[in-house]
């Protein structure tokens, strides 16, 4: 039987998206959209049911009471594939964090090209963290103790990883209790392997609470760590104004794509893309200069930091292409498809891998080394400048959206209450009067098995609607920034009144863009110095929040979801469940989804659920930030309370026309 095929409005909301799909469609090329409708997913393997850990297998369970060869159940198949999933998230997350340490040891010893530490105060905060002296002291000399103690933190065996010293006095207490505090990085990751080794491990619960140390060795371990060094090496992100889409991509200019996660080779072409050197290449290549566009969350970090446009999320890798004006998809590491070679053959794209760790076949490698950072980079990008005599017909959709990312904890911090006194309090006061009704973090990628951005876009929007204020990273943020909700007026007329009143009081969007993956700890941050500046309960699992990722599809997923349950967060996935079973043919195939959900929530106070209807997922979401609020004792959410106190500036602003108005707001010229 033919395989049904999505039209494009089916497969995205997004219209530059639809346009390239019927071009794709035009041309005959396959796309991970169409590979996806053509491709049904495994039902046995999708729900966790399907082992293949040994050589007696793979082994499908099916039925009511079947086992594996080994006697193997349900439960632990499910609970094995989940830690090894969220393991794998853990390590990739991680592993990018030991890099960034290293680069900071090489920056600290003066043996890289082109890097310097650019943010000495965060430094020093960062170091004294730890008890590292700062007094009198160079900040080469600071960074390379900090790098030390980073580094050793990846193969530390024995003790605690210094990083959760972190999170809550409360939560640090609850995890020692519960022994889930991770020893070292890799140890955790290593163990988890091994456990799930044939033979080993076979209660469920005592794997999955091993999957709770390994996911708290990311996100209060290796993405912490990635993201601290990140800020310091090229700056803690601040607002900045940018733009988010294919319409960024220009028909006169070199385009190159930088994607995929590591901040450090592409903020090197950043800089190189700005060098007289390479300006003058290519004009005379005959183009007006080099167009740096990013995909994935290395857009994520050069947007938030510099500026420098999004192309697009996680599906736009191959739309990209298709537009024709690509010279270079420079790609570095996690969520690259293996797709992009092949179609790049089709038109004049050179696909350029760059790090140690990911080669494709078919790709240009040129290795990144941080010895010579900037001369790689300006090698790529003459690659790219060559390329331009070669491009054909281009066919770049007219659309984008401009967007202010840029809210990093250090800054939420400082808009909230100024240089001086910088603190939580407005945004804590803001909830327990109910203006603010709670606070959702959703994150996460898409999914082609769903409609591109339309999950992410739909519980954002329905969220703001009831005065939750929203942080976003990941491509769920770049989801968002291409449908115009990261720009205070265009998400302003679509969220509740209390929420309005605040945002127009700070001047601020209704929805925060806070980086990449790995900043998904910016969250974790937050919601600590939420803790901390009191009013809102003493651990993180009584604050009004909600983590969300609408259209999930990496390990790396898994792993942030769960250690933000682990940190007292309700988390909730869209999509299909890994762990969903087959509850008609298998009766006790929930057990694992009853553990993740209610068994958690009984020891860490979050949980992790799968809903697949998204209007579900918004009541669940309100339900319990309600039901925090009531267990804080605060008064019901009443939206008829607000809306009519904005401040006189504000009130001043509506009458403005909205270019001015945006002036005024965020302090640059945006055109309307
Ligand atoms: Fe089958 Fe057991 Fe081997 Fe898994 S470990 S493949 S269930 S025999
Ligand atoms: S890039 S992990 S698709 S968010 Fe971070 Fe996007 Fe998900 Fe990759």
């Amino acid at each position: 039987m033919a395989k049904k095929m999505r039209t494009p409005e089916e497969r995205t909301i997004d219209p530059a998206a639809q346009q390239m799909l019927v071009w794709a469609d035009e041309l005959e090329i396959g796309t991970a959209f169409s590979r996806a409708d053509q491709m049904a997913p495994c039902n046995i393997g999708g729900a966790g049911m399907c082992c293949k850990i040994c050589g007696m297998g793979p082994c499908r369970l099916t039925k009511e009471g079947d086992t594996g060869v080994c006697g193997a159940t349900i439960d632990t198949i499910q609970a094995r594939n989940l830690i090894r999933a969220i393991a794998a998230g853990a390590a990739a997350h991680s592993d990018h964090g030991r890099d960034m340490a290293f680069i900071l040891k090489a920056v600290a010893n003066g043996e890289t090209e082109g890097y310097r530490i650019r943010d000495i105060a965060k430094l020093r905060i960062v170091a004294q963290k730890y008890g590292i002296e700062i007094e009198g002291r160079p900040p080469e000399e600071i960074a390379n103790e900090l790098a030390d103690l980073y580094i050793s933190q990846f193969g530390q065996q024995k003790g605690e990883v210094v990083v959760v010293g972190r999170a809550p006095e409360k939560r640090l207490k609850l995890w020692r209790e519960l022994g889930v505090i991770p020893r070292g990085i890799d140890r955790e990751v290593v163990e988890a392997l091994h456990r799930t080794h044939i033979g080993d491990d076979q209660d469920p619960e005592h794997i999955l609470n091993h999957a709770v140390r390994t996911a708290l060795a990311d996100g209060w371990g290796g993405s912490m760590i990635a993201t601290d060094v990140s800020d310091i090496l090229f700056g803690t992100p601040a607002p900045i104004l940018g733009e988010a889409n294919l319409g960024v991509l220009k028909d006169d200019m070199v385009n190159v794509i930088v994607h995929g996660h590591e901040p450090t080779l592409s903020q090197m072409i950043v800089a190189a893309s700005q060098d007289p050197e390479i300006i003058e290449y290519a004009k005379q290549a005959g183009a007006k200069g080099v167009n740096l566009a990013g995909i994935c969350c290395t857009a994520n970090e050069i947007l938030m930091r510099q500026g420098i446009p999004a192309a697009g999320n996680f599906l736009h890798q191959e739309l990209s292409i298709l537009t024709g004006s690509v010279e270079a998809m420079v790609v570095d590491v996690q969520c690259i498809m293996q797709a992009l070679v092949g179609l790049a053959e089709k038109f004049h794209t050179k696909v350029i891998t760059t790090s140690p760790k990911v080669k494709i076949k078919g790709a240009t490698h040129i290795e990144f080394d941080e010895k010579h950072a900037l001369t790689t980079a300006k090698r790529i990008l003459k690659v790219a400048i060559d390329n331009y005599a070669n491009r054909g017909q281009t066919k770049i959709p007219q659309v984008k959206e401009k967007l202010i990312p840029g809210f990093s904890h250090e800054y939420i911090n400082y808009m909230l209450g100024g240089s001086y006194r910088a603190s939580f309090r407005p945004l804590n006061d803001a909830i327990r009067d109910g203006r603010i009704r709670g606070v959702a973090a959703i994150v996460g990628c898409n999914n082609p098995r769903s409609k591109q951005d339309y999950l992410h876009v739909k519980v954002t929007r329905d969220l703001l609607q009831q005065d939750v204020l929203v942080v976003e990273t990941g491509c769920g943020a770049i989801a968002a920034a291409k449908l115009g909700l990261l720009l205070g007026e265009a998400g302003l007329d679509q969220v509740g009144p209390g929420l309005r009143e605040v945002c127009e009081t700070i001047g601020i969007p209704p929805v925060l863009h806070m980086g990449s993956c790995v900043d998904n700890t910016r969250i974790l941050t937050v919601l600590t110095q939420m803790v901390e500046e009191g009013g809102l309960g003493d651990d993180i699992d009584q604050i009004p929040a909600v983590g969300l990722a609408p259209e999930w599809m990496s390990e790396k997923a898994l792993a942030i979801g769960t250690y933000c349950v682990a940190s007292g967060a309700y988390v909730m996935f869209g999509g299909a469940s890994p762990v969903s079973g087959m509850p008609d043919k298998v009766s006790d195939s929930d057990a694992v989804s009853h553990y993740i959900s209610e068994g958690w929530e009984k020891l860490y106070g979050g949980k992790l659920e799968f809903v697949g209807d998204p209007d579900e997922m918004v009541r669940r979401a309100l339900e319990h930030i309600d039901k925090k609020r009531a267990a804080l004792g605060l008064r019901p959410y009443n939206p008829d309370q607000f809306g009519d106190s904005g401040d006189e500036r504000m009130l001043a602003l509506e009458e403005l026309p909205l270019a001015q108005k945006r002036e005024a707001l965020y302090g640059v010229a945006v055109e309307a």
